[in-house]
């Protein structure tokens, strides 16, 4: 499957939400109105767009719709689209990792939202790329947290590094940092804890994870990866802006876009807080973390094969 088609399927049900919505609007009055205009703006808001993002496209809109003289066909997901694609800088942020082996990633983010998952699949994914991967389960808060990675790791056929339930993540994550030096493992995955961004002393954990590795490692963690969920809308976005402060992120995860309809989200948070999207969870398989392409996505979100025009 190519890298768009898996962007389309996983994006279904933002897709179908925005274009059914849309084609409602402008169906019904043909001529483009304060009141149409103000619907799309709630309808782009509801997909979690984000307030930038859809006054950007609304204004875009109203603009061209002037420009032609309030007469000629405009086609609302073309316009929709190409201001997505001009609002990226860069159509996609690969990951930014060392030549040298090993390249040490960070996956942090709130409970639940898909770490451990993540740290899977891009151990699945960065192995073919890097020659070998590691994983280092320093969520240890949770007994089922280490099964849940060993598990995975037998299924990558990927080594896992874990400790007891209740060890300091730092150690395990020391541990793992020293084995995949002497090893020359190509990328090693730092599984972490969940922990809200409220919580003064875990964040401060996290900083001494972080640390640790950057003794042992210089430059490690190499990136520091926050995973989002993207069916818990704009609360992501209070994610993002937290976690940053106590442990700068290189880039956001957004997961679980295929269960949601709201998938706007992964935009508004490189969009607004600039901090870019590096991948895109799709499912629960490991082949469902796809690298981000707002090129992509734009064409997911708002197909060329289904326009809706005002004329
Ligand atoms: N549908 C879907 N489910 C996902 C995705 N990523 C993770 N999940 C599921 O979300 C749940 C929580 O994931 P987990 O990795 O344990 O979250 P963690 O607590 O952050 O480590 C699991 O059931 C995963 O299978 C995704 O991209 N799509
Ligand atoms: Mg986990």
């Amino acid at each position: 499957m190519s890298l768009f088609s898996r962007f389309k399927s996983g994006l279904k049900k933002t897709q179908e939400k925005l274009g059914h919505e849309i084609k409602r609007i402008f169906t019904g009055s043909p001529r483009l109105t304060a009141d149409s205009l103000e619907e799309l703006e709630y309808v782009l808001i509801s997909a979690d767009l984000g307030m930038a993002l859809t006054q950007q496209i609304v204004g875009a809109v109203q603009k061209q719709y002037e420009s032609q003289g309030r007469k000629g066909d405009l086609d609302i997901p073309a316009v929709a689209r190409q201001e997505i694609e001009a609002s990226f800088e860069h159509r996609q942020s690969p990951l930014e990792l060392p030549d040298q082996p090993p390249a040490v990633i960070s996956v942090v983010g709130v409970n639940g939202v898909g770490k451990t998952t993540s740290c899977a699949k891009l151990a699945y994914l960065l192995k073919q790329e890097r020659g070998s991967a590691m994983l280092a389960a320093c969520d240890t808060f949770r007994a089922a947290a280490i099964e849940q990675l060993k598990l995975w790791g037998e299924r990558l056929d990927v080594p896992v590094i874990a400790g007891e339930y209740g060890a300091d993540p730092a150690a395990i994550a020391h541990d793992a940092v020293g084995s995949a030096v002497s090893k020359k493992t190509g990328v090693l995955l730092i599984d972490t804890a969940g922990r809200l961004h409220t919580k003064k002393n875990l964040m401060q954990e996290l900083q001494k994870v972080h640390r640790v590795m950057g003794k042992q490692l210089p430059d490690a963690p190499h990136e520091t990866l926050l995973v989002v969920d993207a069916t818990t809308g704009m609360n992501a976005m209070n994610q993002a802006r937290e976690f940053h402060k106590m442990a700068p992120l290189t880039g956001v995860i957004v997961t679980k876009l295929d269960s949601t309809s709201k998938g706007g989200m992964a935009l508004a948070i490189q969009k607004e807080l600039g901090i870019p999207i590096k991948f895109v969870g799709l499912g629960e398989q490991p082949e469902d973390l796809q690298p981000f392409d707002a090129y992509d996505f734009a064409r997911a979100l708002f197909p060329e094969d289904e326009s809706t025009t005002v004329s």
